[in-house]
């Protein structure tokens, strides 16, 4: 089983700035961590960040193609891109939100996915850990399927 880590706007400065919401690891530190994960759970994981919206509608409307599901942070895309809601809603394969910072503890405006209803599941608030839960939860599901 292979599974594709989305990565949107600005989680390329990880660890660079911020560190009261998004702690001290760098994007580096997560791909890292979920390669560990994923030998834990013996399946694959690729990476892909962009700051690009088209971009990371290209990656979502290819990725049935190769994987079995995705995780993704769609940084700030989250609270307002429609168009990545689309992509998600048409995409045959499984999709787990997942975010850093608790969003429902934050700014009102980020307390709002728009991506959230077209995925299997949200995580947030778990730092590193919400990209770990939310690969697990894939695996799960996918085991499930058989
Ligand atoms: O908590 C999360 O994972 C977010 O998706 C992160 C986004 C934010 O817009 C969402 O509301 C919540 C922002 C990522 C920006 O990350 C930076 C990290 C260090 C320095 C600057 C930005």
């Amino acid at each position: 089983m292979k599974f594709l880590i989305v990565n949107g706007p600005n989680l390329n400065l990880l660890g660079k700035r911020d560190p009261e919401h998004y702690g001290t690891f760098t994007l580096a530190d997560v791909e890292e961590k979920l390669k560990m994960t994923a030998s834990e759970f013996d399946v694959e994981v690729e990476f892909f960040q962009s700051n690009h919206e088209g971009a990371i509608i290209d990656t979502i409307q290819e990725a049935s193609q190769t994987f079995n599901g995705i995780v993704i942070n769609p940084g700030a895309l989250t609270h307002y891109s429609y168009a990545i809601r689309d992509a998600v809603e048409n995409c045959p394969i499984p999709v787990m939100e997942v975010h850093i910072s608790d969003i429902h503890s934050r700014e009102d405006f980020r307390r709002i996915s728009v991506i959230a209803p077209a995925c299997f599941g949200q995580i947030a608030g778990r730092g590193i850990m919400s990209y770990v839960d939310g690969l697990k939860a894939l695996v799960e599901k996918e085991n499930k399927n058989g």
